[in-house]
């Protein structure tokens, strides 16, 4: 006789899931969601792989917005160094380096309130060409875009474009107040309107409630289709940032949080991005247990601290974890289990 909530449904591709219903997942006792999101995650993705992506940040600081969490913002003293946008041949060059370290996806960041008009974005659009002619998926986040940047990055061979809810509605005024919930909406329907795949996930550990991380998931879930890829991220806690002295995020709920994602958005790439530096390899075990599938590589990630290539190489090793060597945009869901 099973003591188990039943759960006709478990794998199902849905965007009515109610809050209530993902409160309930959300509280689960950690290993039996745990174990319900890896049998999802066999189902819709070859076990044991993971995508690395590599992340470039091609124009650095000075942004107008003030995103408490970001060291990039124009707003605080955070001694990150500025950085005009960088030349296409020199973020091509890094594209180069990024393949040959194995990375099948390859992002770039600006510091920007929204994509600029004009030769900065006619150079973005190169460097886009150049990155997707490397035979990688190419994904940028350079803040709000209008429909029609959206379709010009399309043609020039966007893959994804990165633009985070990061938390619930309800939080988002704490953190953020140049900008509203609703001006991401309404890029994210720019990019999918333009036929590019949305990377759109948060960041846990700002002093969100669990309530928060719930409505974030609710808002990603309903988004139809759902998003393509969804990073999951621990805040890097920044000196003269606003949230610089919050107290460190317990792991486990990095790992609670990806495995009911996992469970919501079955055909999503989960990506553990920013905060593994701070993480031990069990947490991001877990993390990988729980139905994350992929993870930024190389030394830095736009302008914070991420683990050595040498300890990423020893953390797949040991877990028996096998980078896919082929881009896989538009490849899950096709799988059918193992
Ligand atoms: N300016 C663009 C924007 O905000 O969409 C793109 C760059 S922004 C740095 C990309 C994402 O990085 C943010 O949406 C946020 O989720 C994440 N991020 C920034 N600072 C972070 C931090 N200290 N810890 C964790 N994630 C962070
Ligand atoms: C995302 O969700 N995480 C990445 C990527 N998208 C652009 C960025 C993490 C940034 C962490 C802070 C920094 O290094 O500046
Ligand atoms: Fe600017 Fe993006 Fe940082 Fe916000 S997260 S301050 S928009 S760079």
């Amino acid at each position: 006789m099973s003591t188990q909530p039943r759960q006709p449904e478990l794998g199902a591709i849905r965007h009515d899931w109610t809050r209530e219903e993902i409160g309930e997942l959300y509280r689960l006792p950690l290993l039996e969601l745990v174990f319900r999101a890896q049998q999802v995650h066999r189902a819709y993705h070859p076990k044991g792989r993971v995508q690395t992506c590599w992340l470039v940040s091609i124009k650095t600081g000075g942004c107008p917005e003030d995103c408490a969490y970001c060291p990039q913002s124009g707003h605080y003293q955070t001694g990150v160094e500025r950085r005009e946008l960088m030349d296409p041949g020199d973020v091509l060059a890094q594209a180069r380096r990024a393949r040959e370290s194995g990375a099948t996806r390859f992002c770039m960041g600006a510091a920007w309130r929204q994509a600029p008009d004009g030769p900065p974005f006619d150079a973005v659009l190169e460097t886009v060409r150049g990155v997707a002619a490397l035979g990688l998926e190419v994904c940028c986040t350079l803040g709000m875009l209008t429909e029609r940047q959206a379709q010009l990055l399309k043609q020039a061979g966007l893959t994804a474009y990165n633009h985070n809810l990061d938390t619930s509605p309800e939080f988002y005024g704490n953190i953020i107040t140049t900008r509203v919930y609703e001006d991401r909406l309404r890029t994210l329907a720019a990019v999918r309107g333009a036929g590019i795949t949305v990377c759109s996930g948060g960041i846990l550990g700002m002093g969100e409630s669990e309530e928060d991380r719930i409505g974030l998931l609710h808002q990603l879930a309903s988004l139809r289709p759902h998003p393509e890829s969804v990073p999951i991220n621990m805040l890097v806690r920044v000196e003269g940032t606003p949230l610089a002295s919050q107290p460190p995020l317990d792991p486990l709920v990095m790992v609670r949080t990806i495995a009911v994602a996992r469970i919501l958005m079955p055909t999503a790439m989960v990506r553990l991005a920013a905060g593994r530096k701070q993480m031990t390899r069990e947490a991001a075990a877990l993390c990988f247990l729980a139905g994350a599938n992929s993870v930024f590589l190389g030394e830095r990630l736009l302008t914070t601290a991420n683990p050595l290539p040498s300890e990423d190489e020893a953390l797949f090793r040991d877990l028996g974890l096998e980078p896919y060597d082929a881009p896989v945009a538009g490849r899950a869901g096709a799988f059918h289990g193992e």
